[in-house]
């Protein structure tokens, strides 16, 4: 844990900068987004030579640099470096640096061992061991304890449009949103997930993610006492990219409503 959040602590030291940067930038014509990706490029470098340098044998899955197969098969970082990246462009801030320790059990099984949510803009460090519970800065989390699904708010996030998942993700949507109190598109899945293991959002979901997105989130929501799966099969999320988190209570609820038909009858 130390060796994860002194990495992110150093990777995430130029981002409010930047952010101001972005800031100023908005109402230039030049727009953010070069801004953006320089700064997306140089967090992960740092993450990924910082994690090197105290483990030089580990693995890397990263989602600007693809898959590094480190000397030991068993162990691999799961990178997300800016996670809500268009909130980023347009100077919104919610974004933030993802980290997971993922354990290699055998092809197709894996476990989380070790995760890190950074969210530099409001300090907000987001950490949990497997076995150990989920904190964020010192301050023990807890899933909700909210139980009546009127009462609930939910966080989600939609697929591009034209992407496969775009339709049954609309359906999806308007299921939950006639049953639930509110439903909230923030714009960084990771941090999304966090905001769940913090009891802020009573639950969760989102189709076509990737595993850099959900694997430091999947296990904080764990360790605060919630539960994650797949959407449609008993499978890992990180395998099929679509997640369905919430508290206890509220978990079996909420997956019999995103369980609409695949396709539109
Ligand atoms: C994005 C998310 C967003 C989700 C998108 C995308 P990026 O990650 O976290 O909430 O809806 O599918 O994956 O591109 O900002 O790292």
């Amino acid at each position: 844990m130390n060796v994860m959040t002194a990495a992110v602590l150093k990777a995430a030291r130029p981002l409010p900068r930047d952010f101001g940067e972005v800031e100023r930038l908005q109402v230039s014509r030049k727009g953010t987004a070069n801004f953006v990706t320089v700064a997306d490029r140089r967090t992960e470098k740092t993450l990924r030579e910082e994690l090197q340098k105290a483990r030089p044998a580990f693995g890397f899955l990263m989602e600007e640099g693809g898959e590094i197969v480190g000397k030991d098969p068993e162990h691999r970082w799961v990178i997300d470096p800016i996670d809500g990246t268009t909130n980023f462009i347009h100077a919104i801030p919610y974004f933030c640096i993802s980290v997971a320790l993922e354990k290699i059990i055998a092809p197709g099984k894996s476990e989380i061992l070790a995760a890190v949510i950074y969210d530099p803009i409001h300090n907000e460090m987001f950490t949990a061991e497997k076995g150990q519970g989920a904190y964020v800065n010192d301050k023990k989390l807890a899933v909700s304890r909210r139980d009546d699904f009127s009462e609930a708010l939910f966080g989600t996030g939609s697929p591009r449009f034209g992407s496969p998942n775009y339709d049954l993700s609309n359906r999806m949507l308007h299921t939950v949103r006639e049953k639930a109190a509110g439903i909230r598109f923030c714009g960084a899945a990771a941090l999304d997930l966090a905001y769940v293991a913090a009891g802020r959002f009573d639950g969760y979901w989102h189709t076509g993610l990737q595993r850099w997105d959900m694997a430091a989130g999947m296990l904080l929501i764990q360790e605060a006492g919630g539960v994650v799966s797949s959407i449609h099969a008993d499978e890992n999320p990180l395998d099929s990219g679509t997640v369905c988190a919430a508290n206890r209570l509220l978990h079996p609820a909420l997956l019999n409503m995103l369980r609409v038909p695949k396709a539109a009858a």
